[in-house]
């Protein structure tokens, strides 16, 4: 399906210098921080939306984690494959429609509009391949084939699930304990009470048509995906069995990127799915996680709606570690406008005087570039990066036509 378009990105002098080697971003899996791409192209799969929904400030900050890590990996000279799912056929997006009495495609294509225009607005890169499960079917298929082929399936009234224990590193991208597996499995999809599971956690690869649902063809009949397989399925095409970054929020951890890893490496025999497994923290608001289903959401598109300056929402965002788990205030947009508001002054300065930078002006700008550079280099700091760009426009600013362009490439902020 169609992405969206890219806003461009300014190559900066210099390129790839100030970073000491590549930047590092942190694993889930091993706990620590690694200089993931092994290639001169660093390859990304990050879990899309489900549109069943608007947009909310959670998305944006997770999206916006990625869209860091690819300008960063650009500017350290690496080219960069993305690629991004849609979940436009699954239980929440069903449910929501036939509550709404819509066509699920229809609300899906409608949500998805509005995703993509939120995403222009807050200048996200776009990924090179948005793909939507109802796409990838035969891809899908193709997966569970191999897994059945593997020994790794068994049916269960016509559905069909997925052995956990066949991989023998399932476990490996959360360390989670298994009563903690089995609660988050209950939470977030899963189904660990349903009797003639051989295991709780297995999960479903193939659900069997179910009246008033919509179905496709298959060797297992007529039905359609359960959740996690997409991912493998559109990950692998585009990217091959084992590629640089997983990405997501951290409510991905378990089950989904546990379960499509263990699904990749049986099937595909790729070890490990993703070099690194990289999360983003969880937005809230009052205190609880941001979601759809708890309705306390503060989506993107209203507060433009309200003629809030999109740069100010990016950099309220950008103002907590993509890490953090933090919730949302108004103070969060009140300060971004403000110092979104030095940054323009301070950048503008010398443009509107036509005065050039100054010897002294460049050597300020080229140690702000660096101090950029090395905050995002190590795990994507960007509210180090802020910190820098906030100590050059109060002394002043200077050489503003460097530092805005660095903005614009590293945060995807336009002064
Ligand atoms: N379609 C699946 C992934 S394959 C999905 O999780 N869709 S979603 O619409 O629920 O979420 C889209 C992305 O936003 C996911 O990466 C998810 O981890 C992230 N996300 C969801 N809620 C929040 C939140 N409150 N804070 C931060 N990120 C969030
Ligand atoms: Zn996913």
């Amino acid at each position: 399906m169609r992405a969206w378009a890219s806003p461009s990105v300014p190559s900066l002098a210099e390129q790839g210098l100030g970073y000491g080697g590549l930047p590092r971003v942190h694993d889930t899996a091993s706990g620590r921080d690694v200089t993931s791409p092994a290639h001169e192209t660093a390859r990304m799969y990050v879990c899309g939306i489900t549109p069943y929904d608007a947009t909310h400030l959670g998305h944006a900050a997770t999206y916006l984690a990625f869209d860091l890590l690819q300008r960063v990996w650009r500017d350290a000279g690496l080219a960069v494959a993305y690629t991004q799912n849609v979940t436009d056929v699954d239980d929440p997006l069903l449910e929501r429609a036939a509550r709404d009495g819509l066509h699920w495609a229809d609300l899906a294509a409608r949500e998805l509009d509005l995703f993509r225009s939120d995403m222009v607005a807050l200048r996200v890169l776009a990924p090179d391949h948005l793909v939507g499960v109802t796409e990838s079917m035969e891809l899908v298929i193709d997966v569970v084939r191999r897994l059945s082929a593997a020994g790794a399936t068994y049916e269960l009234e016509g559905d069909v699930y997925f052995d956990v224990h066949a991989d023998p590193a399932f476990g490996a991208v959360g360390h989670l304990d298994t009563e903690t597996m089995l609660a988050l499995s209950a939470e977030r999809g899963g189904d660990p009470d349903r009797a003639g599971k051989r295991d709780p956690l297995d999960c479903l690869l193939w659900l069997a048509e179910r009246p008033g649902e919509p179905a496709w063809e298959s060797p297992f009949g007529r039905g359609r995906p359960g959740w996690h397989t997409e991912c493998v399925a559109i990950a692998v095409h585009q990217l091959g069995r084992s590629f640089d970054v997983q990405g997501g929020g951290s409510d991905l951890v378990f089950p989904h990127h546990e379960m499509s890893a263990a699904q990749a490496q049986v099937a595909f025999g790729g070890h490990p799915f993703a070099r690194a497994y990289v999360h983003a923290g969880m937005v809230g608001l009052d205190g609880e996680k941001m979601s759809k289903s708890r309705g306390n959401l503060v989506l993107v598109s209203r507060l433009l709606e309200q003629g809030h300056d999109p740069a100010a929402l990016r950099l309220a965002l950008l103002a907590h570690h993509y890490r953090s788990d933090w919730s949302w205030t108004d103070d969060d947009l009140a300060t971004a406008d403000k110092r979104l508001s030095r940054w323009r002054d301070a950048a503008g300065r010398g443009l509107d005087a036509g005065i050039g930078a100054g010897a002294d002006e460049a050597r300020v700008a080229g140690h702000v570039v660096a101090q950029m550079r090395s905050a995002l280099a190590a795990d994507l700091d960007a509210p180090g990066a802020l910190e820098a760009v906030d100590a050059w426009a109060s002394a002043g600013g200077g050489d503003g036509a460097r530092v805005a362009a660095a903005c614009d490439a590293l945060l995807g902020i336009d002064l």
